[in-house]
């Protein structure tokens, strides 16, 4: 196996939220929900937006429409089965691409379509000629890729290029892969296949970013992700965490990632799926110091224990007061609502909360024990993020290469 350089383009973004993360259990958006996560993704930059599979239902269609009529600069995608009646439906969307999807794994073959391997790539081959010659670019991704036999993905993707696709997806369909197995995959599969390709990792093993970065790092140009991990079971790529870290570790990548938390935040509202405190980048924590250690430490420069910085991907750094808390925690938070204390008085805050039960003392929190330890009330609470106190600028970020 070669050994993969590290790539010097980023790859594009195809965004799915609207179709695989709308397959998340219990999750539908509605039709100006869909317009508005699709116009903060195109504001992000994301090059396609996969908006849908038409032939699940007529809301679905005018989804996809709807999105296709905001002219955004990304380009649009319907997702379809390799069928005449479903492409017709996503011309009629006026999507400029569409993704056709057909397993070739042998338990498929048998149980599910009954077909052998010939009959398949006839009705592929169909499909992708049919969706050209209607004026559709086309990508076509066996399904279930990695688990599938490795000679019939070669010979049903070679037959979709020459009828037409313009890009294969390998997909990760039940997030089989580490990243070691999927760099192995793509360089061998990169051998027998001579086209651009697309990459798309379930989260079943929590490595779907990782993979990801596998497979760009062994020449695939297009990653499927979804805003907060979201799709079937465990989700696919996470859209944050992933464009994050190319351009932290990597220094490229045209994405505004301070829209990350807005995308984080609506998405989730209309999923009604909540981001997990811990979540990379988007998540409560993410940005959260603790311990009084800690935070001394990142007061003096935050490199100490920030990766990146949170201003650059729109979040700001928070110092949680509790009892791990020391007394630059206190200053700090006091000072955010308009309050310098002394010593004497930080001192004897800090020996309530150490005192206390609470698991994390808020504004209202400190206010209660700032009038308990000095007996003066805290007015007109006014949360101010003050740079002189907890500077949000730029930390030096560990390259690779
Ligand atoms: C699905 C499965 C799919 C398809 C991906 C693709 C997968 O929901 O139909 O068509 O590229 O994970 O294989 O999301
Ligand atoms: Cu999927």
């Amino acid at each position: 196996m070669t050994t993969p350089t590290v790539p010097t383009e980023a790859p594009l973004i195809l965004d799915s939220t609207l179709r695989e993360g709308e397959q998340t259990p219990g999750v539908a958006f509605s039709i100006e929900e869909k317009v508005q996560i699709a116009r903060l993704l195109d504001a992000f930059g994301v090059a396609i937006i996969e908006a849908g599979h038409p032939a699940v239902s007529p809301e679905v269609r005018a989804g996809v429409r709807a999105v296709v009529d905001e002219g955004l600069d990304a380009s649009i995608l319907a997702h379809s089965r390799a069928l005449r009646e479903d492409i017709d439906l996503v011309l009629a969307t006026e999507a400029d691409r569409i993704g056709l999807f057909f397993c070739v794994r042998d338990a498929a073959l048998e149980a599910r379509f009954r077909k052998d391997i010939d009959a398949a790539e006839r009705l592929v081959v169909d499909a992708v000629e049919y969706a050209v010659d209607h004026g559709l670019k086309v990508r076509y991704t066996p399904e279930d890729t990695v688990r599938s036999d490795f000679r019939k993905v070669v010979r049903i993707a070679n037959a979709a290029l020459t009828a037409g696709a313009e890009r294969i997806s390998i997909a990760d369909t039940c997030g089989a892969m580490d990243p070691f197995r999927m760099q192995r995959f793509v360089t061998d599969l990169r051998q027998e296949v001579d086209a651009p390709m697309n990459v798309h990792c379930h989260n079943d093993l929590g490595l779907a970013v990782a993979n990801s970065l596998a497979a760009w790092h062994s020449g695939v140009t297009v990653i499927d992700t979804c805003v907060n991990g979201l799709g079937e079971r465990c989700g696919i790529t996470d859209l944050a965490s992933l464009t994050t870290a190319i351009q932290t570790l990597h220094g490229i990548g045209p994405w505004d990632l301070t829209l990350l938390p807005e995308l984080s935040e609506t998405v989730a509202r209309h999923a009604r799926v909540p981001v997990p405190v811990q979540a990379p980048v988007v998540g409560r924590t993410a940005f959260s110091h603790n311990a009084g250690l800690h935070v001394s430490a990142v007061l003096l420069d935050p490199s100490h224990y920030e990766n990146i910085s949170a201003a650059r991907v729109g979040r700001q750094r928070e110092l949680v007061l509790d009892r791990f808390a020391g007394l630059p925690t206190v200053r700090y938070r006091l000072a955010r609502l308009g309050v310098h204390a002394t010593d004497e008085e930080a001192g004897a805050v800090l020996r309530l909360i150490k005192q206390s039960e609470a698991r994390e003392v808020n504004d209202d929190g400190l206010s209660e024990v700032w009038a308990r330890a000095t007996g003066r009330a805290i007015t007109g609470i006014v949360t101010t993020q003050d740079p002189a106190i907890a500077p949000t600028g730029d930390v030096a970020v560990a390259r690779t290469d």
